[in-house]
């Protein structure tokens, strides 16, 4: 069976609230620049514009979109937390990937956005009691309520997500 080059880590099952899982997962949140980091070093910027699949986003496009996508998770937990149950706002992020910022600026400027807001948010998060994880937001395209656990876990296995389409090219290539 060939493998899904699009799921390297497997997709986001949800699990039911533990202390542990929770640890673990703020864990990975907080992991997750370094994790990115390492995970370019030494490219060039050729290796960079690589897509991680036949057509799919480049190396590039894959950090400035975790840059994208963690600013609005932010939001949405800063959010959640300060309002009841708030609508919030959803995006496209395929026309995110393609916006002028993301074309013309280094990945580096990204990762050193995303040390600064994972450092905020973290602290967000740790400040969490456990009712806190039953709070929610509305997500207003799919229709759905999710709990601020959903969305823990589903952040916790995002960034590991696209770190990992990063290193499974990587592996594939023989970039050393
Ligand atoms: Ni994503």
């Amino acid at each position: 069976m060939q493998e899904d080059l699009r799921y390297p880590i497997g997709e986001y099952i949800q699990q039911p609230y533990s202390e542990n899982l929770k640890n673990e997962w703020i864990a990975d949140i907080s992991f997750c620049p370094n994790g990115v980091e390492a995970a370019i070093q030494n490219l060039d910027e050729e290796q960079l514009q690589t897509p991680y699949r036949a057509g799919g986003w480049t190396v590039h496009q894959l950090i400035h979109h975790l840059a994208d996508s963690h600013m609005n998770a932010y939001f949405r937990f800063k959010a959640g937390y300060t309002e009841d149950n708030p609508t919030i706002k959803p995006y496209d992020e395929n026309d995110w990937v393609r916006t002028a910022d993301v074309q013309h600026v280094p990945v580096n400027i990204s990762i050193t956005l995303l040390f600064a807001l994972h450092s905020r948010w973290i602290e967000l998060l740790s400040s969490f009691n456990e009712d806190d994880w039953n709070k929610t937001i509305y997500h207003p395209e799919h229709k759905i309520t999710f709990t601020f656990w959903h969305l823990l876990g589903m952040y916790a296995w995002h960034g590991r997500h696209h770190t990992a389409h990063i290193t499974s090219l990587r592996t594939r290539m023989g970039w050393e």
